[in-house]
Parts: structure tokens; sequence; C-alpha cells
């Protein structure tokens, strides 16, 4: 062998021992070790045209990137309350709109082929001068809540009799009512007094009024009016008619007021602002008591002035009782009727054992409200009788009074 040839075998000797790679046999990793690298699949990438054969693990990936996706989207953040005040005041001024179209518009939407809300636009547009085609315009946003919104189911729970008083007490005395009348005192106590001076109306029954109806503006229902009233006007059931004068007058209101229909948002009943009137008691009862040119029921100084009047002129005695506990001998207490409805002359009561533990009217209304330990017998006078013309119920006006009670004690205290 020449010289050459030996150079030549040993680099042959050399590549076959190491393997060719440059590195020492014992860095060569073993099956085991080697790592499989997954490129990261981003589905928005993936061209829609022609299919992508992915690998199993890859498909893995992909459909966890893509729920992670779906929960970030279905996740937003959560928005701070809004509080009433700010909704009242951004409720937009219909004067922008000129309740008039300026081209011809044709029912469309949710009522399009309801012969109710036609016949309903054309009385609107006759008799009350409005325009027909913004009367088109305006149902055609109107939406039929029954294709959109179930009702909360009333509960099928059944309590017994006992302590039935005291649990409709608790919905309504609770912390936040209390504490949100005393907040709701101090930041309009100048009104209140106003409206006692006025009207003869206490300032705690008027804040036992509005916690009791929406927490002072806290919970005044999310419900379009256009469409819960629309709905309840239009499709078939009960009270249509009731429900037709209920949309009048506020299609009537938000015209008079300078309020946009559109954007007023009340109960599933349609019920409206703080005070929670029906549309009907707005013209009767409704006051401008702030004096800015509008009644607005979502502003506090407008509810209050309008709590105020309705009780007044439903006959509110300034000064009178509204309700006091009364003591019982005997049993003859129990077969006696218990309701605001009938009444019963203290000299009556007396013969059967019951007597008031306060001042009270000659004349009163016999309340027996049961309670987890006993009855409570209590004795309401006129004036209860006018809050029960707020709501029919004997136990809502004694939650009006026992808020309006706890809240004034709270104020008191307070000062
Ligand atoms: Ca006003």
């Amino acid at each position: 062998m020449n010289r050459n040839k030996i150079i030549l075998a040993m680099v042959v000797l050399l590549i076959v021992a190491f393997g060719g790679t440059g590195c020492s046999p014992q860095e060569v990793k073993n099956d085991t070790d080697i790592v499989t690298v997954i490129p990261t699949v981003e589905p928005s990438n993936l061209p829609s045209n022609k299919p992508v054969e992915l690998t199993t693990i890859e498909k893995k990936n992909a459909s966890v990137l893509i729920a992670e996706q779906k929960q970030l989207k279905s996740k937003p953040k959560p928005k701070p309350k809004q509080r009433y005040v700010q909704q009242a005041n951004k409720l937009p001024h219909i004067r922008k709109v000129p309740w008039v179209s300026s081209r011809p518009y044709r029912l469309t939407g949710d009522f399009a082929h309801n012969s109710s809300a036609r016949k309903f636009i054309n009385t609107m547009s006759r008799s009350y001068g409005i325009d027909g085609n913004y009367l088109n315009r305006l149902f055609s946003q109107a939406r039929d809540l029954r294709k959109i919104y179930t009702p909360p189911k009333k509960s099928t729970r059944r309590y017994g009799k006992i302590g039935r008083w005291t649990r409709y007490r608790n919905f309504f005395l609770t912390p936040r009512h209390i504490n949100g009348g005393v907040n709701f005192w101090r930041q309009n106590a100048a009104t209140l007094n106003k409206a006692y001076q006025q009207y003869g109306v206490p300032p705690e029954y008027i804040v036992g009024i509005l916690g009791v109806e929406t927490i002072y503006g806290g919970n005044i229902g999310k419900i379009r009016v256009l469409d819960s009233l629309s709905t309840k006007a239009f499709r078939s059931g009960r009270r249509q008619k009731f429900f037709r004068n209920e949309l009048k007058k506020f299609l009537l209101m938000a015209k008079s007021e300078g309020l946009n229909p559109t954007s007023l948002v009340g109960s599933s009943a349609g019920a409206i602002g703080l005070c929670q009137f029906m549309p009907s008691n707005f013209k009767p009862f409704g006051v401008d008591y702030d004096r800015s040119g509008s009644c607005n029921l979502w502003h506090p100084k407008d509810a209050i002035g309008s709590v105020a009047n309705y009780f007044k002129k439903h006959n509110w005695r300034r000064g009178g009782p509204v309700l006091v506990r009364a003591s019982t001998t005997g049993n003859g207490y129990k077969s006696m009727t218990t309701s605001y409805k009938k009444k019963y002359s203290l000299s009556h009561l007396a013969r059967k054992g019951i007597r008031p533990q306060g001042r009270m009217d000659n004349i009163v209304r016999f309340l027996r409200m049961s309670t987890y330990s006993g009855d409570e017998i209590w004795l309401g006078g006129h004036n209860f009788y006018v809050i029960t013309r707020y709501n029919h119920d004997s136990r809502y006006a004694l939650a009006v009074h026992q808020l309006a009670q706890e809240v004034k004690r709270r104020y008191r205290g307070s000062r």
C-alpha cells in the first residue's frame, strides 16, 4: 500500500466506528428519548377550502384549543351593576324622535299579521293623531315575549298556613330594604319633607312603598314595556282589553313626557318606575315633583311626589293612625273575618276581647296574621285601607307599615 491508500483506509475505519454523525456514540439518544414536537394547530389558520389531514394528537390539540377559545368567549367580564339613577338619566328623550315617520312604513316583525295590533295602531292614529307610519315602525320593533321569554315558574312547594305572615314579611324586611331605605331617606330628605307638608303623607310610608315595590329603584324590572304590554294586549289571553288600555296610556305618557317608548323597562306586567305605577295611573296620579318639565317615574323625586299624590287622592288622613297591635282575651277573635274589606267598630271588638294597644280610629279592619309562634292580631285604621288601594292585599300593607317603621327608627337613630 502506498501512503495515500493507508490514509484513506484509516478515514473509512473512523467513519464506520463513529456512525458518521460527528458525535460520540454515548451521545446518541435511544428511541425512548425522542420527543415528538406537535405543531400548534390554529383553527382559524386552517385553510377552509381543502381538507387537512390531522394526526390523532393534532386533532386532540385542536379540539382543546377550540374549547378554550369558546370558554373565553362565553365568560365575558361581569359588568358593574348600573344604578337606577344612571339608568333614569340615560333615558333618551323622545323629543329627538319626532313621532312621525318621514316615509311610509308597513308593520313588520312579531305582530305583522296580528289583526289586534293593526286595529290598535289605526285607533291610536285616528283618535290621538299619532302618525300611523311612525306607529307601524314602532310596533315593528315590538317583540312577542311568548317567543323569547318564559316567565319563572311559580314554586309548587306547598306551605301550610302557619307562618304565612312570617314568610311574607321576611321577603321585604331585609337589611337591603332597611339600609337602602335609610340611605334613600337621607338622599331625598328635602323632597320627602316637602311631600309630607303638601300631601300629609309621612316620609316613612313613601319610603316603605318604594322599598317594597322596587327597593328604591334597585329592582325596576328588565323587560321593555313596549314588549310586555304588546304581548299581553295583542296575543290572546286574559285581560286583553285591560292591557290594550295600558298600552294606550303608556304611549300617551311617553309622548307627553318626552320619553322614548322603546327604551323604557318595567315589570312583566308593564308596571313602571320606582313606584311601579301601571301606565293608566300616570295621568291621574303622576307628578312632576322636581319641576323639570316632565314627570319621569324612574326619577326618585317624581316618584316620591306621585306616591304621595296617589295616597292623598285616595283620602289619606294627615296624622291618622295606620296599624296597631291588639291584645286578645279568650278565643273569640278566631271566628272573626280577617280582611281589609270588612269594618268593625272598636266597641264591637272590645266585646270580643280585642283591644288596640295604641291610638286607633273607631272604625277598623281586623287582621289575624299567622307566625310560627302563634297569631299576631293587628287593627288597621283608615290609612291602612288607603295603603291597600296601592295593592289589594293586607299583608302588603302591613309589610309597608313595618318597613316604614323600621326605616324611621334607624333613620332617626342615625341622625
Ligand atoms: Ca320631573
